[in-house]
């Protein structure tokens, strides 16, 4: 991967200080659907406590607006099936013992189904014109999508990483990452978990052996190195 470039951006961070270049710098905001944040919706019908996902949306709102105020691309990703769940393995289809499934019909259409209101992301979140957005089948982004391609294209080596949940689709999706030679910060504040003891070893565990998958900071730090004023000069893009 690069060197720091002389626009690099740096970031106080877990293990160590983070740098990026503006240019080659991406912000992946994982599965922000209504069907894991609302209430009424699947994740709540697993037992979960939504609102530990929904003090995700205010952060991540303010990170967003200062990426699209640096030009910095936002790749969003959505987690879900086909109608006729082709795409969906058994194995996952029929784990665990849940009141609902993928494919039931729930409060927000059928349960993680492309197309379906839940499915898609929560109206503070939502994707501008633009802006790319990944349908996965699995809990990586990389897995069966065309995220790979889409960041060689626009030359991306770096990812902000952001989204739900921490211990599921994000650290799948950095690890995946980390396996394809990006660098990954996760913004600690902007990620969630219905569990407090998995948000909190999900994220001890990406920056654990001098980051063995990544950098953890969190968004007032991200957000400072974005802002072109704070950071001294415009972004390269
Ligand atoms: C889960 C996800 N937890 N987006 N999905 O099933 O993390």
């Amino acid at each position: 991967m690069t060197a720091a470039l002389p626009t690099a951006r740096s970031v106080p961070a877990r293990p160590t200080a983070f740098t990026f270049d503006p240019g080659t710098v991406a912000l992946l905001v994982i599965d922000m659907q209504r069907d894991f944040l609302l209430p009424g919706g699947f994740g709540e019908s697993l037992g979960n406590d939504v609102a530990l996902l929904q003090a995700v949306v205010e952060p991540l709102a303010a990170l967003i607006a200062a990426a699209r105020a640096a030009d910095v691309p936002v790749i969003h990703t959505r987690e879900g099936h086909l109608p006729d769940l082709s795409d969906c393995p058994p194995a996952k289809l029929l784990r665990g013992n849940p009141s609902q499934r993928i494919g039931d019909p729930g409060r927000f259409g059928r349960i993680l189904i492309r197309g379906e209101y839940g499915h898609d992301i929560v109206d503070e979140l939502a994707p501008v014109a633009g802006e790319v957005v990944i349908d996965k089948p699995g809990k990586g982004a990389f897995y069966a999508t065309e995220l790979s391609e889409v960041l060689a294209r626009d030359g991306i080596e770096t990812l902000l990483v952001t989204g739900v949940t921490t211990e599921v689709c994000v650290h799948t999706t950095v690890r995946e990452a980390n396996d394809r030679g990006y660098r990954c910060l996760v913004v600690s504040d902007c990620v969630g978990s219905y569990f407090p003891e998995f948000q909190r070893v999900g994220l001890d565990m990406i920056a654990a052996q001098g980051g063995i998958f990544g950098w953890v900071a969190d968004s007032a730090a991200v957000v400072t190195a974005l802002t072109p004023t704070a950071a001294g000069s415009a972004p390269a893009r």
